[in-house]
């Protein structure tokens, strides 16, 4: 029975009520006693069925309460959910990226500050300045010789290119002196902000920045005549705002 019946047949009961008690009966033959009676058992009655209500209600409450617990227990186990999914997304988008590389130390990337990665791919194939810009441009769309424009981009590349095995010991990087003599990023058309030359440097001994990675401490810049060097490709990718707790 639903509360809204039993009130419903409270108030046909009370309006029975009020009629009897308010009118005396068509029957000539009734007494007062016969009325008080009527009375009395309309008054049981009226009160079993506030107690009946009253159960129902307090049933209601619990029912109304556990179905709420269940909702909040559901929401809890759904959230972990996609919490879940959202952080196994973002590994296989990592792993994609550095997948692309031919080794695995070929790609690293970097979080910033914004919505986007900065991604590093090592070349460890020596090219002339322009060969290697050439090389990075084609790779991909966006991608070119690196610029390091903070202190924060430069010890990421720094921690890098230290611990690399192999051959590569100087790599080009988007640094150029333009026809004023200025130190430009190339790659940005930004002039140099931050810096990190090595003692001494530059010593105007040519138009090329790069970056050494064997040098104590991480002053690595020197400026030089073109080469054939390793290099450093630089590009952004997008992540979905999930991938940057
Ligand atoms: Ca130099």
């Amino acid at each position: 029975m639903t509360v809204e019946r039993v009130l419903w047949y409270a108030l046909v009961m009370c309006v029975t009520y009020r009629r009897l008690t308010a009118q005396p009966t068509v029957d000539t033959c009734s007494t007062d006693d016969d009325n008080n009676h009527q009375v009395q058992r309309m008054e049981r009655m009226m009160s079993t069925i506030q107690t009946i209500s009253e159960r129902q209600m307090s049933l209601m409450e619990q029912m109304v309460s556990k179905q709420q617990a269940l909702n909040q227990q559901e929401q809890t186990t759904s959230g972990r959910q996609t919490s879940l999914m959202e952080q196994i997304h973002c590994t296989l988008l990592s792993i994609d990226e550095r997948g692309k590389g031919s080794n695995p130390e070929d790609v690293r990337c970097r979080q910033r500050h914004d919505d986007k990665q900065t991604c590093y791919r090592i070349v460890r194939e020596a090219m002339n300045w322009e060969a290697a810009r050439a090389y990075c441009r084609s790779y991909r769309d966006g991608m070119d010789l690196v610029s390091i424009e903070s202190a924060e981009e430069h010890a990421f590349l720094a921690s890098y290119i230290t611990y690399l095995h192999g051959s590569c010991v100087e790599f080009h990087t988007s640094g150029r002196k333009d026809a004023n003599g200025v130190w430009k990023w190339m790659a940005t058309g930004q002039p140099f902000h931050f810096t990190s030359w090595a003692s001494g440097q530059p010593d105007n001994t040519g138009h090329y920045c790069y970056i050494w990675n064997r040098r104590p401490g991480w002053n690595t810049w020197d400026d030089y005549k073109d080469a054939n060097r390793c290099f450093l490709c630089e590009y952004d990718i997008a992540l979905p705002t999930y991938c940057h707790k």
